[in-house]
């Protein structure tokens, strides 16, 4: 085992709480959902049964209505901000009565997260057995995303707040939040104690979060209600991309189980319709890649990012559309002083490498291109995308984020965010085995 592994494995391990992982000390002390799928997959390369607790503990926190939070509060602890007083979970009818948690959601990654540990397993009998105890409610929660987040009935779902993006101050939001004018709240930043500011967003972006939950909060988290007045509802590829991806999953391994043709059925009509409208209504031909849409105010978001070329992960895009997305991420995001991939277009002037979602390379979205592009048979550059990745937390550490401009990784200092990352050291073993 090479010392980066070993080295990942002991990030993992320290996170580890004894039922979920904490994304890393201090910053982000609870349970994220997205965050859990790519723990699960890195843990299930050298101890599946943490693997499998951690997407237990999070299925636990699902709501009576499918629904699963972003963030489940497990304990208290009053290092992060906003905490459970503040998301108030507890105002929602079905909101789970077991845990604190957040009225928003991240993307669905549990589905295609089941599979991975599947291929991964070397007991694939256990395997199974444990994804039949489990799958049925990652079912349940891609039925709550059609039924409540697709008010068109077009197959595409939305989100209705920037941290449900999981992108969480991505240059794309600015032209939502220029729609808005909310109250300048009071509060208590906590993560800008534990990071630098200038690689965090700013108060006036926080303002413009908090004020999205609170018309949330004011109609106790109804989706309707929420569909018809939050100023933030956005069709966003890589949320979508998940969804699709995931869906594949649970068809694959309700196939493995048998008996579940009913599910199978559902969600091959779900697949097919989702994948169409991707295709028609989030592709934009000028600029060679999928963007986001902005429901409320029925618009296009004209934007590239990394979340643009992320369908390669769910096998959307045609050979041809592949390739253009490819020539394009090449062209804008991966000329030789450029590490693969910055999470905002960096030919942009709203691009900024240090500041968390508005330029810097995050390892999940990196891990997401290197297997999309791996499929497609663009073997090298995948190849690329996983050394770039290996070579900046070799030079760094386990950071959350790296700047994407080489000559800033000389001193190992452009590694941004918190460090000892969990799914920086998750996803980079499954790179290694791969
Ligand atoms: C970041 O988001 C949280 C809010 O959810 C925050 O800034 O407080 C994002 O990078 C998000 O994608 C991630 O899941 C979370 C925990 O790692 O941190």
């Amino acid at each position: 085992m090479n010392k980066l592994e070993k080295q990942a494995i002991e990030v993992l391990n320290n996170n580890w709480t004894g039922s979920f992982s904490i994304p890393c000390a201090n910053l982000y002390p609870f349970q994220w959902k997205w965050d859990s799928g790519f723990i699960a997959i890195g843990f299930a390369h050298f101890d599946m049964p943490k693997a499998e607790k951690e997407i237990e503990t999070l299925l636990d926190a699902q709501w009576g209505n499918g629904f699963i939070p972003h963030i489940v509060f497990h304990t208290d602890n009053d290092s992060y901000f906003p905490g459970p007083d503040f998301h108030r979970s507890d105002l929602h009818p079905l909101a789970s009565k077991k845990y604190k948690s957040t009225g928003m959601t991240q993307p669905p990654v549990t589905g295609f997260v089941l599979e991975e540990m599947y291929k991964i397993s070397t007991n694939k009998e256990a395997s199974l057995k444990y994804i039949e105890t489990v799958i049925d409610k990652v079912y349940f929660n891609h039925q709550y995303f059609y039924k409540n987040r697709d008010p068109q009935n077009e197959g595409l779902v939305y989100i209705y707040h920037n941290w449900e993006s999981g992108t969480d101050n991505s240059p794309i939001w600015d032209d939502i939040w220029a729609t808005m004018n909310p109250p300048e709240y009071t509060f208590e930043r906590r993560d800008t104690t534990h990071v630098d500011a200038a690689q965090r967003p700013s108060k006036r972006e926080y303002d413009h979060y908090l004020h999205i939950i609170e018309i949330a909060k004011a109609n106790n988290y109804s989706d309707e209600k929420i569909a018809e007045l939050s100023p933030f509802l956005v069709q966003d590829p890589l949320f979508n991309a998940m969804l699709i991806k995931s869906n594949q999953s649970l068809i694959a391994l309700y196939k493995f189980l048998g008996d579940n043709s009913d599910k199978v059925a559902q969600l091959e009509k779900w697949q097919a319709k989702s994948k169409e409208s991707f295709n028609n209504k989030l592709f934009d031909e000028e600029i060679g890649a999928y963007i986001h849409y902005d429901l409320r105010n029925e618009k296009p978001l004209r934007y590239l990012s990394s979340s643009s070329f992320s369908p390669l992960f769910a096998g959307i895009p045609s050979k041809e559309r592949a390739e253009r997305m490819v020539n394009v991420m090449l062209e804008k995001f991966g000329n030789e002083n450029q590490y693969l991939c910055a999470s905002f277009d960096p030919t942009s002037d709203r691009f900024n490498p240090k500041k968390y979602w508005r330029g810097p390379v995050w390892i999940n979205l990196n891990w997401m291109l290197f297997n999309g592009l791996k499929e497609y048979g663009y073997n090298d550059i995948s190849k690329r995308v996983k050394q770039d990745s290996i070579d900046m937390i070799e030079k760094n550490g386990f950071y959350e984020y790296f700047d994407s401009r080489k000559e800033m990784h000389k001193e190992g200092k452009a590694g941004y965010g918190g460090n000892h990352f969990s799914w920086s050291a998750a996803l980079l073993i499954d790179m290694l085995k791969n």
